[in-house]
């Protein structure tokens, strides 16, 4: 498979897919590198080659063994098991090849390990932190050179199109990290930068690029025209350096059509295979109700996202550990602080307990949070670690808590027509006995999947500012989505592109930039100094961002809770009415007595601590004083 004529060649080692004239070609192996001094000493190379099964492969490493060389029924791959003992060096390991073409040497790379665990990357994302999250090809082009590339199967890119890609990059987000502390914001999640090389696709007769980045077709590569592996460090660097952690968005559940494991398949059964094309029910009962039938638990989880998003069988060990082992490798290599996984109950449940705890065995301060868009606490709850007595259990740490949004979002839609419509809210905050640790999800208001929260909320916006006051007083880890603080609107009107629009003044040619003051409207000026004012005062709250939560039944259209610890103590109020109320204190003394004043958050003034008057529709957020 390897002459010795190519051996000048593998200095290339790092352009994978390196194809001979020949005929001949140097495998790509996955993960593309590795690292001494892991937990885990195994390491299961994927080799992929043409016809590489029938070479004979071995290592001469010190302190890193062959176990075994595994076979699959696609003879262009095998399965290198690996032990790399404690007293492994990092260097290159040399990998010997012979086959009927001759006989070669790879070299692969262990690298030390990234120096910080905890402190500097893998710091895990807490209920101390505010996740602003965007979607890269809508936010910002830094780099107008890399918006489209002739060698690769979508080369469109064209903002008057919805569907088509925009532009936005890495290097535009790097250009706004100031931005993000502007508002307060402490991690970034970026829906996922993983190379995408679809092609457009039809839906519902409108071509449509793979902007949104949930479509990989190769792991170990940032999409080029996102700036590629070098940009994505850059990025991560330079947030880090601003105080900025950084969350990957990892999937899972599927892979692109173009993913070379697709093209190629290993097995038939790297892949949940359908004689008929079979699309997932969407639903999520099936995979918790003990009394589901199989054939639903089946489509349910082995049904395909979409006729070109392939359904990966984590079942299979080799999918499992190459799954496992990118994960490991992103965070290692990129300096990766928090994990989100999309579509996350679609996967083998059982796989995703061995996934997580694989990142926790590595990285003991990472934090993971589920997508789990469910029908009710319960089933949400069941997906993450929680109280709740059944044979399964999960050891996801959180939540994106939909079941927290819904509350919310029923609270304030509509008319104001029923006194204690924040009930809905005080219900769902009375299921949180179901969750081990309800701190750990993450909250929102609106995502890249969703109506925007302004037009869901018909525009008031004494409505908006109840939604950020919950958003950042409440339990949890709050989530802004982006443009959310300087108004954006949309419905999915008639798609998502709608809620997808460019950020405003992210690309040169834009008249209006809304990253600054004097290009926002007053209103929205109004929005980002709510949000931003409220998000740099729970920066320094550590009632806010880790106090106990003691909420009082909302009476007469007024919710009011509290959020305290030793050092501080801070309540909030809702007026849901239309009119002016007036709010005897008394009610409160469990929490207030010993306290003489109170400090508005947002306007600064100080009160003493008396009967409170509220205006129709107020949120007030005081922090108690002695
Ligand atoms: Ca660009
Ligand atoms: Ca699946």
């Amino acid at each position: 498979m390897i002459t010795k004529n190519n051996l000048m060649l593998f200095f290339l080692m790092h352009i994978f897919s390196f194809a001979f004239a020949s005929g001949y070609e140097i495998p790509e192996i996955y993960p593309t590198n590795w690292w001494i001094g892991m937990k885990n000493p195994k390491l299961q190379l994927m080799l992929h080659a043409g016809d590489i099964a029938d070479d004979n492969i071995t290592i001469n490493y010190p302190g890193v063994k062959l176990v075994k060389v595994n076979k699959v029924e696609n003879k262009n791959y095998v399965f290198l098991d690996l032990i790399i003992n404690a007293e492994a060096k990092p260097g290159k390991i040399k990998i010997h090849f012979e086959g009927e073409g001759g006989d070669g040497d790879i070299l692969y790379e262990l690298k030390p390990r990234r120096k910080g665990n905890g402190s500097q990357y893998a710091k895990g994302i807490t209920s101390a932190d505010l996740i602003y999250l965007m979607i890269p090809d809508r936010f910002s082009n830094g780099d107008v050179s890399n918006d489209k590339f002739a060698d690769m199967h979508d080369t469109s890119c064209n903002r008057n199109d919805p569907f088509l890609r925009h532009g936005g990059d890495l290097q535009g987000i790097i250009n706004h990290l100031d931005y993000f502390n502007e508002i307060g914001a402490t991690a970034l999640w970026l829906t996922p930068v993983v190379e995408n090389d679809q092609s457009l696709t039809n839906e519902n007769g409108t071509m449509r690029s793979a902007y949104h980045g949930y479509a990989f077709t190769n792991q170990y590569k940032i999409d080029k025209r996102f700036g590629g592996n070098d940009a994505y460090k850059k990025m991560i660097d330079t947030a880090h350096a601003k105080g900025l952690k950084v969350i990957q968005d990892a999937v899972y559940n599927h892979v692109g059509d173009k993913h070379f494991l697709f093209v190629d398949q290993p097995s038939k059964d790297f892949f949940n295979q359908w004689s008929l094309f079979t699309g997932t029910s969407y639903r999520d009962e099936p995979l918790i109700d003990s009394y589901a039938s199989k054939s639903d638990r089946d489509i349910a989880e082995k049904g395909w996202f979409t006729s070109f998003l392939p359904d990966l069988n984590q079942r299979n060990p080799y999918v499992a550990n190459y799954l496992i082992q990118y994960a490991i490798w992103a965070v290692e290599e990129f300096g990766i602080d928090g994990w989100r996984v999309d579509t996350y109950f679609y996967s083998d449940k059982d796989f995703l307990n061995k996934i997580n705890q694989a990142l926790y065995n590595e990285f003991p301060s990472i934090t993971i949070f589920g997508e789990t868009t469910m029908h009710s606490v319960t089933e949400q709850a069941y997906y993450m670690q929680n109280n709740i007595n059944t044979k399964w259990k999960s050891n996801l740490q959180g939540v994106i808590d939909f079941q927290w949004e819904n509350s919310v979002l029923d609270a304030l839609k509509g008319k104001f027509d029923s006194a204690n419509r924040m009930e809905h809210v005080y219900d769902v905050l009375v299921q949180d006995i179901l969750y081990k640790d309800p701190m750990r999800n993450e909250l929102l208001l609106d995502n890249h999947d969703q109506d925007r929260f302004f037009s869901v909320i018909g525009e008031d916006f004494d409505k908006y500012k109840m939604g950020i006051v919950l958003l950042l007083t409440q339990r949890g880890i709050p989530q802004l989505y982006y443009g959310t603080e300087i108004l954006m609107k949309n419905f999915k009107d008639p798609t998502d592109a709608e809620v997808r629009k460019d950020f405003p003044g992210g690309w040169k040619e834009d008249s209006i930039n809304k990253f600054i003051s004097s290009g926002r409207t007053e209103k929205e000026n109004a929005a980002f100094d709510y949000v931003k004012r409220l998000s740099l005062f729970r920066k320094n709250s550590s009632a806010l961002q880790s106090g106990k939560t003691t909420q009082f039944l909302p009476l007469k259209g007024v919710y009011v809770y509290f959020r305290y610890d030793a050092k501080q103590t801070v309540m909030v109020i809702f007026n849901t009415n239309d009119n002016e109320t007036t709010l005897m204190a008394n009610r409160f003394s469990e929490i207030t007595n010993g306290f003489s004043k109170t400090k508005n958050i947002i306007t600064g003034n100080i009160s003493s601590l008396g009967d409170f008057k509220l205006a129709p529709k107020e949120s007030v957020v005081l922090e108690l004083m002695k």
